[in-house]
């Protein structure tokens, strides 16, 4: 009883031990819950902690989705953020939930050989069921961001049976597909170093590794998709991503549509 008790809540000391980077994750702020980690990050960076600071939490009771849906955080998940300070214009958002989405991707990859593949905008799959999503959200002065939050998702160390019935289709969890509970802490190290790695990149101008990364691990590309977006639907074959992280689709007739993902929704055909 008092081991699976400690079992559920994280080893910030373990994690410190462990995190093998140059300045991400340096501070961890973490909580046993929050309404949503996004948020408290925001306050935080608004108070001037140093770019790289984390936040993590236990559960969120109002974890938050694009817009405005429910992200369901109950205990076992990773529900983290990391604050950054990049020169960045808010249009250009979009390229760090494709480096995040990289960096989990290679994480899960890495550590358990399963085959993750990331979804444009923002999500990585296993078996085609969502296992994280990631919100990157930018605290904006004029069209430049100031700070940027970059909230990720996993599903960790529950049961399918934690989430809500009609998410049970779409959804899995690493512990559903591996039988086991996963070693958050390390996987949180892990994680944590890729995605520093990445950045690093990012911030040289290196966005072609990432999109090239990305192509890779990608579970939509030249396969037939429907994007929702500004109250029009558009269907297609997912041929490419620009290098602005734009989605372009080949129309029946032959064009090309480009996608801005702020909006977008896509599904994708099996
Ligand atoms: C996302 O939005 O996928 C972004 C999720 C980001 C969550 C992290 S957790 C840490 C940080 N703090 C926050 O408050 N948020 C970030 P979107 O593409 O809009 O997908 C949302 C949709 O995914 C929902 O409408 C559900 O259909 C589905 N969903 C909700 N919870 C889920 C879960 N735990 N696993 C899989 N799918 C889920």
């Amino acid at each position: 009883m008092k081991n699976s008790r400690l079992k559920t809540k994280l080893d910030i000391g373990k994690i410190k031990q462990n995190l093998k980077t140059a300045w991400l994750g340096k501070d961890i702020h973490y909580f046993a819950e929050v309404d949503s980690t996004n948020s408290v990050a925001k306050t935080l960076a608004e108070q001037g902690v140093k770019e790289g600071t984390v936040v993590i939490a236990e559960t969120q009771t109002s974890g938050r989705g694009r817009l405005g849906r429910r992200w369901e955080s109950p205990k076992g998940g990773i529900w983290l953020s990391i604050i950054l300070k990049p020169e960045l214009k808010v249009k250009e958002l979009v390229k760090l939930n494709l480096l995040s989405s990289v960096a989990v991707a290679k994480t899960i990859r890495e550590e358990f050989r399963l085959k993750a593949e990331v979804k444009w905008p923002n999500d990585v799959l296993i078996n085609w069921r969502k296992v994280c999503g990631i919100l990157a959200e930018a605290v904006t002065k004029r069209d430049k961001a100031k700070h940027i939050i970059v909230g990720i998702g996993i599903n960790a160390n529950f049961d399918q049976t934690a989430l809500p019935e009609n998410l049970r289709t779409t959804a899995t969890s690493l512990k559903e597909i591996l039988r086991r509970e996963i070693d958050r802490e390390i996987f949180i190290c892990n994680l944590l170093k890729e995605f520093e790695f990445y950045y690093e990149n990012f911030k040289k101008g290196k966005i072609s590794l990432i999109l090239s990364e990305w192509k890779k691990l990608s579970y939509i590309l030249n396969r037939k998709v429907q994007v929702s977006c500004c109250g029009e639907k558009i269907e297609g074959i997912a041929y490419d991503i620009d290098e602005n992280g734009w989605l372009i689709i080949k129309l029946r007739n032959g064009t090309v549509k480009k996608i801005f993902s702020a909006d977008a929704t896509l599904r994708v055909e099996r």
